[in-house]
């Protein structure tokens, strides 16, 4: 049977595709036409098929072999009778288009520019048929940039930069002129780090290093930097080498074979030891950002997570380096938010605030001004595009103040905080990393080509030119997972949906981002260790959490925290927690739990997340399904056997027997997933997003299927039922889970690549500086032409409709 070839284009292929079963395929072309203009996606198309062919074998002969190959690779069809486009994604990252006749079946091959055209003529006929409309091409700008190649290397940017790199700087002693003069550039405060003008050209540096290597042979290992520093500053060394004579030597050694054959393991490594990183700015503006009192409250959850446990991480890293680096220089990482003062009784209405468990890091919190005044009050992330630029400007100046001078490294969070972020890199002239959480763009089907219909209640046009020109702005992009970048065979990557796309009547993206771009870097986050820990450490336990946790589970009074009670103490839990989001799906886990007897005899259901009362919440999906959850308890009876407690605003949570269940429809990333298994729960997670790649099917956890509740208990039925047979069971996939966080779910994993990634992408930016100029001038017109107007746009708030309160 014939089965696509790479080397052949689609466009190639089809044709001899369609000969298979021409006759059928003319019918089902003819239905794809029938209701005129469209897009639909695969399963439009199946669903179709299955109308015309009523014949299950029938169906399955016509979609075998090269037509099958090709028929399950398409990610959209355009319909505009007599023509149907199809854009088809035969592996991660890469793209074809044709067009097909549905007459004769006749195949064209077409570019991504035809294709987004052809689609806009189902939404908006002047604009695709307008020669001048706007087209966005990044893509211009990246000819001098190399590119990945290999779908299986995409996220694993640094590896590939440093092996350009070594290219770069191999060949001659000239070609390795750059590494110097960056060397030379390096400093803090305006004191020099590691070589000072003695050693401006390589062969000088070189010299010295022979020199230096034999010096410190002769000494023991543990000698002090600060015994031999008078004669290396002599010889042209500055401080930032190493602490001791062990570790400079080493670090002299990397730079040697650099110097000397340049290879990439050593690049990476001497790279791993520069001084480069000691102030650190991270944005993330929308939603309540603080310490206590605020998860659970909209738009705010795992970001926030996430950002608290990251400061400890670098700052520990931080620390640890300047160290080994032998340097008295103390790191700071700073926190940028908004400050809202209507904070509702949490801390975001406080300009500083130290943040817990670091020395040296802090949270800065700058309101967001318009027209003069102040916004009091909380707005949707949605809502927040109208007021970035001058709360950036105005984070500017505090910075430059608190950190008297600029900070090294800018990372931005989310589409306001990388935005944020891009204005005030490319001001500085800083190096930027951006991290995403979630693309929005990929969770509300056809957002872009419907952008006017949703504008009004999301604003996307807004939000999806600001994540395209801060993925373009940033030199690097930190990734929880692969699939974040480029999803799998089946799923489009949350980055590879910005890979062209059109805002009809607004501008066409022919080239956003491209996923091969080495840029792309994967750093998962972890979990914090101290608060998630399985139950075997007994000894660090919050003992006295406990009898709060046994009233939180058990008792039997209804009131603000929990409703509901567990009859059967004994029986194990199933657990699950989450704002409560439609996409969480945590109606939907009820539901399944609900239907299935045999997984309600075995287990309990603890719910965690929003509130009881709909009026109580000031979120309509929320509203939604709060109301929900009271109609299913209802419907399946579930009093005796489902506990429902509120959304927890701290993290103190712990758990010895049963399994956490995060049913998400779909999961950007979901650090509830890790936080189970750290806690040595075995974990059943949603196969839509993170968690497919957080764990390894029936080895370190489940994998789910959301929409199909049936399958997903009775996945969970069987374990639990395996487990009253084998005790041994549940320990086994407790024991995994954890393997499986230890080896690649921890914080001090991520911090490492981090700074390994500032480091590298310093001197890279360096490396393409013309390139990068020229880019920046673009995203600059775009910034000023497009994106201006469009956060206009947005409502402000009246002064009125804000609420009286205190001072700021
Ligand atoms: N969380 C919490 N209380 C709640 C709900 C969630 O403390 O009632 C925490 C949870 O432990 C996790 C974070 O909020 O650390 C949610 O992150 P996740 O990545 O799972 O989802 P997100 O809310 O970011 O979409
Ligand atoms: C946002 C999400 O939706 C989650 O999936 C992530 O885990 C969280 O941010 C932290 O990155």
């Amino acid at each position: 049977m014939a089965t696509l070839k790479r080397s052949d284009s689609i466009a190639d292929n089809m044709p001899e595709a369609f000969k298979q079963s021409r006759y059928h395929m003319k019918r089902c072309f003819a239905k794809f036409i029938e209701k005129g203009r469209r897009t639909m996606k695969l399963q439009h198309l199946l669903d179709e098929m299955e109308s015309v062919i009523d014949d299950q074998a029938q169906r399955t002969r016509v979609l075998e072999g090269l037509l099958g190959d090709i028929w399950f690779s398409i990610q959209e069809a355009a319909v505009n009778p007599p023509h149907v486009a199809f854009s088809i994604r035969p592996s991660p990252g890469f793209w074809e288009f044709v067009k097909v006749n549905s007459a004769d079946l006749s195949v064209e091959g077409i570019t991504a520019t035809d294709y987004l055209k052809f689609k806009e003529m189902i939404y908006d006929d002047n604009w695709a048929n307008d020669a001048n409309a706007l087209e966005v091409d990044f893509g211009a700008f990246d000819f001098s940039v190399p590119h990945l190649t290999l779908s299986s290397s995409i996220g694993n940017g640094l590896g590939f930069v440093s092996k350009f790199v070594t290219s770069k700087l191999s060949g001659s002693l000239e070609s390795a002129q750059p590494l110097v003069d960056y060397l030379l550039s390096l400093n803090h405060e305006g004191e020099k780090l590691m070589i000072n003008e003695t050693l401006g050209t390589v062969r000088k540096l070189q010299m010295a290093l022979i020199v230096a290597e034999v010096y410190l042979s002769g000494l023991p290992k543990d000698t002090l930097y600060q015994n031999f520093e008078i004669s290396f500053k002599e010889w042209g060394f500055e401080k930032g080498w190493g602490n001791t004579a062990e570790r400079v030597k080493e670090t002299m050694r990397f730079l040697s074979e650099v110097l000397q054959a340049p290879d990439p393991l050593n690049m990476e490594n001497f790279f791993s030891r520069l001084p480069t990183v000691f102030n650190v700015v991270i944005f993330s503006p929308h939603g309540y950002f603080g310490q206590a009192d605020v998860l659970g409250l909209p738009d705010t959850g795992g970001q926030v997570v996430y950002i608290l446990d990251q400061v400890k991480a670098l700052e520990d890293e931080l620390l640890l380096r300047i160290e080994h680096q032998g340097l008295n220089i103390k790191p700071q990482i700073i926190v940028v938010t908004r400050l809202i003062p209507d904070a509702r009784g949490t801390k975001c209405n406080q300009e500083l605030e130290s943040i817990n468990g670091t020395k040296h890091s802090i949270i800065l919190r700058v309101p967001f001004s318009i027209e003069n005044r102040v916004l009091r009050q909380w707005v949707s992330r949605f809502d927040v595009y109208p007021y970035l630029e001058k709360f950036t400007q105005d984070v500017i100046t505090k910075i430059l103040d608190l950190m008297e001078g600029k900070p090294d490294l800018i990372i931005g969070n989310y589409t306001d905080g990388n935005l944020a972020a891009t204005l005030m890199a490319s001001k500085l002239g800083i190096t930027q990393a951006t991290i995403a959480h979630a693309l929005e763009k990929t969770k509300y089907e056809n957002s872009d080509v419907k952008w006017k219909e949703l504008d009004p209640k999301y604003h996307f046009s807004c939000q999806y030119m600001a994540d395209t020109i801060a993925m373009n702005a940033t030199d690097f992009i930190i990734a929880s997972t692969y699939q974040e970048i480029a999803g799998s065979k089946e799923r489009l990557g949350q980055y590879e949906s910005h890979t062209s796309f059109t805002l009809p009547g607004l501008c066409r993206v022919v080239s956003g981002i491209n996923v091969f771009d080495p840029k792309f870097n994967i750093a998962a986050p972890g979990a914090d260790q101290s608060v998630y820990f399985p139950y075997t450490e007994k000894q660090s336990r919050f003992t006295k959490f406990h009898p709060a946790i046994e009233e939180l589970l058990f008792s039997k009074v209804v009131n603000d925290e929990h409703i509901g009670y567990l009859e059967d103490k004994k029986k194990p839990i199933i657990f699950s927690m989450a704002r409560l989001d439609t996409v969480k799906n945590l109606t939907g886990l009820t539901a399944w739990y609900g239907k299935n007897k045999r997984l309600r005899g075995l287990v309990n259901l603890v719910i965690v997340g929003g509130f009881f009362d709909p009026n109580k919440s000031k979120d309509r999906e929320e509203m939604a399904e709060i109301t929900k959850m009271h109609e299913l308890v209802e419907k399946y009876q579930l009093k005796g056997q489902f506990r429902w407690i509120a959304a927890q605003t701290d993290r103190k949570s712990q758990w010895r027997t049963g399994a956490f269940v995060q049913p998400a429809l779909y999961e950007a990333f979901g650090l509830t997933v890790i936080e189970a298994m750290n806690c040595g729960l075995p974990t059943f997670a949603t196969n839509q997003g993170g968690p497919a790649e957080i764990i390894v099917d029936g080895i370190s956890g489940f994998h789910i299927d959301p929409k199909n509740g049936d399958e997903s208990s009775n996945i969970i039925s069987d374990f639990f039922e395996k487990c009253k047979v084998d005790p041994g069971y549940w320990n086994k996939f407790s024991a995994e889970g954890l393997k499986r966080i230890n080896e690649c779910y921890t914080w001090k994993i991520y911090a490492n690549k981090v700074l390994n990634m500032g480091s590298m992408y310093s001197f890279w930016r360096q490396l393409n500086k013309e390139q990068k100029l020229a880019k920046q001038r673009y995203i600059q017109m775009l910034y000023n032409l497009q994106f201006r107007g469009l956060a206009k746009n947005v409502p402000i708030p009246t002064e009125e409709a804000q609420i009286p309160a205190s001072k700021p």
